[in-house]
């Protein structure tokens, strides 16, 4: 990769590459942690954190809000005399920051990227012209595409669903743009193509037939999976689980709901989880749960990296900034064996009022040096045993014997309950979680 990338004009002028200068700078455009070239265990730190970019909160939202217009300048949309040229500087500038910033990967949707024609054949001509200049780009910088998806909630015509529409014909638009997404995505050598179902749910049941909307939603995840591969796409599907906004519910509730479904439909041998924190926490859970349910299920994929605002119910998809978080998810993440075709996707916006180019810069950088810190700690917690190992003696009595018997299907509930009826007193035991808690603590510390 060259150094940085410079299209037809510089938009983030005076700033430069973003270096590593270590935890002593003092320098706000500079990484404090994250030191791509740095080992951890076996592999180098941006090849554990596979950081890319998110396309639609960097460069196309605006800073709106429902109470009020945008407030970012895109000074790549102010320079442009068509949508197409708009857009054609709207990649420029993103290659740009990507480079700068030294992330190795972006992710898009096709309307991020392209905008939307009078037609659907037209719209699938604009975000072909537009792919053919993403390729160019991504040869000349060596960014890679993560992840290709398709907005199915932005138009109108998605205002009672896409999969899950009532009425056949949006389900069939729906399909037209998911199969354009689908072969934008094997264009670009995308590692993977996620299902986001944003309206996907409903606003009343009283107009909805649940049953049959989930069927919908089914057929249609197996029509598109079996389209991706024989076009020969070989990365993998993901469904990013959200409980609700915009819709009061989503069927993709979290990840235990989504892994039933998967099982159910048989889809599980393509398809795993992208986990969204924010989404996490609106479902309820922490960020950790959601990854260790996947990683338990063997279908943990990628992660939306962001955080949300405990005290309110939004989606407000913040910057990650906690080392707790970022530790507790490293650890479910090298647990899990490490991303493969996944990564570290920014799925996270600026605040309204950040409305400095810096901004955006600091913003990643904040959030990428919290992944490296959250990467080092989870590489503490798995050097030694103290943990693991308290968890693998907490269960020994499945080890052998009558419990790995039962852990193997093989006992019946009279045996198993006269074996209850002899052992009399049992189960006093300290679970240790303060013990455990201080413990993640001197690691966080590394002391
Ligand atoms: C919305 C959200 C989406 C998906 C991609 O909450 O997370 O941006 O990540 O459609
Ligand atoms: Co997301």
């Amino acid at each position: 990769m060259e150094d940085y990338y410079v299209g037809n004009k510089e938009y983030f002028p005076k700033i430069g590459k973003i270096r590593y200068e270590g935890p002593e700078s003092d320098n706000p455009l500079a990484f404090k942690y994250y030191d791509p070239e740095k080992k951890v265990g076996k592999k180098k730190m941006k090849d554990h954190l596979r950081f890319a970019v998110a396309y639609w909160h960097s460069f196309c939202a605006d800073g709106s809000d429902p109470f009020g217009a945008g407030t970012h300048p895109h000074p790549w949309i102010a320079d442009a005399k068509t949508p197409m040229e708009a857009a054609e500087h709207k990649l420029d500038a993103a290659f740009e920051f990507i480079t700068k910033l030294g992330a190795e990967f972006y992710a898009f949707h096709d309307r991020d990227m392209a905008p939307e024609g009078a037609t659907p054949a037209e719209s699938e001509m604009n975000l072909q012209t537009l792919v053919a200049k993403a390729k160019k780009r991504q040869r000349a910088t060596g960014v890679k595409l993560l992840w290709g998806t398709a907005n199915l909630f932005s138009h109108p015509r998605f205002m009672n669903g896409a999969a899950t529409n009532p009425d056949f014909k949006v389900v069939a638009l729906a399909a037209n743009q998911v199969k354009a997404a689908i072969d934008a995505t094997i264009e670009l050598g995308g590692q993977g193509y996620t299902f986001w179902g944003g309206r996907e749910g409903y606003m009343s049941l009283l107009n909805t037939d649940l049953k049959r909307e989930k069927e919908h939603l089914a057929s249609f995840l197996i029509a598109a999976r079996d389209y991706a591969r024989k076009q020969g796409f070989k990365g993998a599907f993901y469904i990013e689980p959200k409980p609700m906004e915009p819709t009061k519910h989503q069927y993709d509730y979290d990840v235990e709901t989504v892994i039933g479904f998967l099982r159910y439909y048989g889809l599980d041998k393509d398809f795993r989880l992208n986990i969204e924190a924010n989404h996490a926490e609106l479902a309820g859970h922490d960020f950790y749960h959601e990854l260790e349910t996947a990683r338990a299920a063997g279908l943990f994929g990628s992660v939306d990296a962001n955080r949300g605002e405990p005290r309110n119910g939004w989606d407000t998809d913040q910057f990650p900034s906690s080392y707790y978080e970022t530790a507790l998810a490293m650890y479910a993440v090298l647990r899990a064996g490490g991303f493969t075709t996944g990564g570290l996707n920014f799925d996270a916006k600026i605040r309204r009022n950040s409305i400095d180019p810096t901004d955006l810069f600091e913003a990643h950088i904040g959030g990428m040096d919290a992944f490296a810190v959250g990467l080092e700690v989870a590489s503490r917690m798995l050097s030694d045993s103290k943990l693991s190992g308290f968890i693998k003696k907490r269960y020994a009595s499945f080890d052998s014997g009558d419990g790995a018997k039962f852990e193997k299907g093989q006992m019946k509930l009279e045996e198993l309950a006269k074996l209850g009826n002899d052992y009399g007193k049992a189960g006093i035991v300290s679970g240790k979680q303060e013990r455990l808690e201080n413990l993640l603590n001197q690691y966080l510390l590394g002391l």
